[in-house]
């Protein structure tokens, strides 16, 4: 078989790479090793970005958000209960977030498919590159028990952190930056009402938390915990109850608690592997960095990756030149360190470290207080959640 891009992982960036490419009059196969029932399941992100929902736009994918994601204006700060808001709309020139689950942009990326069934496959496992320092690439696959191999000019991986394509780059070819955080996202999801119509992120002297949402029935909560805690140690009435202390009881006082219809530990980590191609392989979204999810930019970076790279890859083909290509990697970096530096420093300014001195919780303490007062404090805050712009 041949194609001109073999796409290697049917997460959103993957998706979303396919179908912008698709727009541009180039083709591709996505090759996803999990099955089509649990890509759709996974729950992660809830928060996108201006850029995020435009390109969901732009491919036609954008029916369901329309109608049912929510736009936030603001988001709310807390400290040992006490909220204070980020008027993002004000202080950026009216830009804004869309609440709408990542669950929900998988399952739209996916039904974008139907008109080209047979460039999506599922089930794709035993995954491997082949060429890619040179100038035939193939990529080779399992499914339904025979041995398949795609020719193509170029790979994409974008098969997350634990994928195969990152580790297919010979290790001296690149370098990898990395910090490990202490502590863990405890994550529950429930059919309940929101406790407030914005998220509210609560720096308690306990610990974070976080107040969410998917929909104006469907709340998704989160408490820092350490790593070695398990699922098991947090019972729903001691995460209600814990959340109910870290939120504060003003914020409390409209918690609604109902059965969790999910419940997951996320561990935290900042990761940027530089630069992000070798050879005729290109790396996007999580397969390239992880951030922190304390300011909700892990999903919104995958996808200004792969418009870059779409764009890209385009430019290749309309100008028979390699020059875009060229200069993909860095032009995604330049976005990725700013993305990784607001992700690591919000989720310092807001999380309980192991160790933390008395003196580091006051500077902390000491910092929400200043952005409290200070417009030029929260505008910083403001442009890079609402997402700083793509170059070009
Ligand atoms: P994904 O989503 O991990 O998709 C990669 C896909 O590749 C497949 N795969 C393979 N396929 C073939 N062969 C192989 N060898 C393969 N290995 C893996 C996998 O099955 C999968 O389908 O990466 P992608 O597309 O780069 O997307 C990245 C986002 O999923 C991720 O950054 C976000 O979920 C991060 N994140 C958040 N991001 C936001 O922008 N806003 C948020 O509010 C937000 N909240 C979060 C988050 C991540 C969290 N967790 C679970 C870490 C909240 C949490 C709790
Ligand atoms: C979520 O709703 O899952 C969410 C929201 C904001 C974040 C992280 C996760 O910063």
């Amino acid at each position: 078989m041949r194609t001109q891009i073999a796409i290697i992982g049917g997460g959103p960036a993957g998706l979303m790479l396919s179908h912008l490419l698709h727009q541009a009059g180039v083709a591709s196969i996505v090759l996803e090793q999990r099955s089509r029932a649990h890509v759709q399941g996974r729950i992660r992100a809830g928060v996108l970005e201006q850029v995020t929902a435009d390109l969901l736009r732009g491919i036609g994918a954008d029916a369901r958000m329309q109608r049912e994601g929510l736009r936030h204006d603001g988001f709310c700060l807390a400290v040992d209960g006490e909220n204070f808001r980020i008027d993002m709309a004000e202080l950026t020139g009216g830009k804004h977030v869309t609440v709408y689950g990542q669950t929900e942009v998988t399952r739209d990326l996916i039904d974008a498919f139907a008109s080209r069934p047979d460039e999506l496959v599922f089930e794709a496992t035993d995954i491997a590159l082949h060429g890619i320092d040179g100038s035939n690439p193939s990529v080779s696959y399992m499914k339904d028990g025979c041995l398949h191999e795609i020719h193509c000019d170029y790979i994409a991986g974008c098969d997350g952190f634990h994928g195969t394509s990152r580790a297919s780059i010979p290790d001296h070819v690149g370098r990898a930056y990395e910090r490990a955080y202490e502590f863990g996202w405890l994550g529950i999801l429930a059919d309940v009402p929101p406790c407030h119509e914005e998220l509210i992120y609560s720096n308690h002297a306990r610990g974070f938390a976080l107040a969410s949402m998917r929909s104006p029935t469907r709340s998704r909560y989160y408490v820092q915990v350490a790593t070695d805690e398990k699922l098991e140690d947090w019972p729903d009435p001691r995460l209600w109850d814990e959340l109910a202390i870290r939120l504060g009881p003003h914020t409390a006082a409209h918690m609604v608690q109902g059965p969790a219809i999910e419940k997951s530990i996320a561990s935290l980590k900042s990761f940027v592997f530089e630069p992000m191609r070798y050879g005729k392989l290109f790396l996007a979204g999580d397969a390239a960095h992880i951030v922190p999810p304390t300011g909700a930019k892990g999903l919104n970076l995958a996808m200004s990756d792969v418009k870059l790279l779409a764009t890209a890859l385009a430019a290749r083909y309309a100008e028979r030149s390699e020059q875009a290509l060229d200069r993909y990697s860095e032009q995604a970096l330049a976005r990725v360190w700013k993305a990784e530096r607001f992700s690591w420093w919000f989720t310092g300014l807001t999380h309980r470290f192991p160790g933390m001195s008395s003196f580091e919780r006051k500077m902390q303490v000491a910092e929400l207080a200043y952005i409290r007062g200070s417009s030029a404090a929260q505008t910083v805050m403001a442009e890079n959640y609402v997402g700083l712009p793509l170059p070009g």
